[in-house]
């Protein structure tokens, strides 16, 4: 199977500005690819994996990928797939960001490294730009007219479009122009919404290089849920790939919570399996859905590939113990992690009365006289034991690590309460 081939199978291509060229060009030779991103956060989410997995995917295929991180269109803001104007963000807040976005992409893809991809910034080109040469050696080759039909822009002529993001799609053309001519950079790669400012820059290269200059695009369609919601997100907001803001544990349930209609799909779309591989985990999905194999196996792979085998062992322990309700055995650290979103509070560390710790310190009941009826019935777990004696004291000893203390209401209601001393 040719790379496109393999893409194709995996439902990863939306359109391509010339496909018999572009299987032409990478039968020939090894070709140089970029696709970009910029950093207006500090940490990508899932659905930024989704083009460079395909890079990755054209490295394994032979060809040579170049990552670029947007230190200059950062600092102006892609409209693309955008209903408003965006906010300004301070120059420090940015390169604050591409500095953590480098950090991430060199974990993932060993960029940098001898057999890693290779990591550009743009900003490197663009800070020495003065406009009076930008406006001759670039403005000049774009008309006004293309640049309003691109759809990002049309659908924006209502609401209005500030002249600075209006000029987005010059400064990506620029890029993929610079990178064409100092790093052989043949072909862009991006999400569907990336279609406008890359074949702008095609137009580019072949006003400055000459119409017979061999450059490509290729996009990728946006992910789609069966259910129509919006893919990526999970009831706590976008999934990140920064530990910090979505704990390995989250993640590996996010994925494994995937529906069935799905999974097939990710799997193709974010992990490295074989053609032969997911075609068995297929017909798992039809013969033995329970079993939820698949999405099991997209949970590990992609646990794996972001955080590292030891993180995915941990997010398997933690979802064991809390599916069992035996959580007595986690570290304060496997705590946080489980138990990220969990409503909780902060208490001094002192002994208190079951009943008063259950109204004042966690609300998870609404009155003393409810609070006793549930420890009665059993309803009240503490560290993962049910506590039926309604003069029960809680102390250090329930706690993890003298940090956290967990209650349980019930089959699965959780409130944690941080300890500070007191
Ligand atoms: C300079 C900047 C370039 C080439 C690309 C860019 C970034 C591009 C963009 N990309 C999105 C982003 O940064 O805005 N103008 O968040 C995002 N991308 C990944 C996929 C995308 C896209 O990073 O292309 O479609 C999301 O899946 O929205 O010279």
């Amino acid at each position: 199977m040719t790379i496109l081939e393999d893409l194709q199978w995996r439902g990863a291509i939306n359109q391509q500005t010339d496909e018999e060229g572009l299987e032409k060009l990478l039968d020939e030779k090894s070709v140089s690819l970029y696709c970009g991103v910029d950093p207006t956060a500090d940490s990508m989410h899932i659905g930024h994996l989704i083009p460079f997995m395909v890079l990755k995917r054209f490295q394994m295929a032979g060809h040579r990928p170049v990552i670029l991180i947007g230190g200059a269109t950062g600092s102006i803001g892609d409209p693309s797939g955008r209903t408003s104007e965006r906010q300004l963000q301070s120059m420090d807040q940015i390169r604050h960001n591409a500095d953590k976005l480098i950090a991430q992409m060199k974990k993932l893809f060993e960029a940098g490294s001898e057999n890693g991809i290779h990591l550009v910034n743009n900003y490197d080109w663009w800070q020495g730009m003065g406009v009076l040469d930008f406006l001759r050696d670039f403005g000049k080759e774009f008309n006004i007219n293309t640049m309003l039909a691109k759809d990002v822009v049309a659908s924006r002529l209502e609401t209005g479009i500030s002249f600075t993001e209006f000029t987005y799609q010059i400064i990506q053309s620029v890029d993929f122009l610079h990178l064409f001519q100092n790093e052989d950079v043949q072909l862009q790669v991006g999400g569907a919404d990336q279609w406008g400012n890359i074949t702008a820059g095609l137009d580019l290269i072949r006003k400055k290089e000459g119409a017979e200059a061999k450059a490509f695009g290729l996009t990728i369609p946006l992910l789609l849920k069966a259910d129509g919601t919006k893919f990526g997100k999970s009831a706590e907001g976008a999934v990140w790939l920064d530990p910090e803001k979505t704990s390995p544990y989250e993640f590996y349930q996010f994925w494994l919570n995937q529906d069935d209609r799905d999974v097939i799909h990710y799997l193709k779309y974010f992990t490295f399996l074989s053609k032969e591989e997911i075609e068995a985990l297929e017909e798992k999905v039809k013969t033995e859905p329970h079993k939820r194999e698949a999405q099991r196996t997209l949970a590990q792979e992609m646990t794996r590939f972001v955080h590292s085998q030891e993180d995915l062992e941990e997010a398997e322990k933690i979802s064991e113990a809390l599916f069992s309700g035996n959580i007595q055995d986690l570290t304060a650290r496997q705590i946080e992690q489980g138990f990220q979103h969990v409503p909780s509070s902060t208490a001094p560390k002192q002994d208190i009365g079951l009943v008063e710790f259950l109204v004042d310190v966690t609300n998870i009941e609404p009155s003393r006289r409810q609070a006793r009826e549930d420890i009665k019935n059993g309803a009240i777990y503490i560290k993962g034991e049910r506590v039926q004696d309604t003069d029960y004291t809680v102390t250090e000893k329930d706690s993890f690590d003298g940090q956290y203390i967990i209650v349980r209401r019930g089959k699965k209601k959780y409130f944690l309460v941080h300890l500070v001393e007191a």
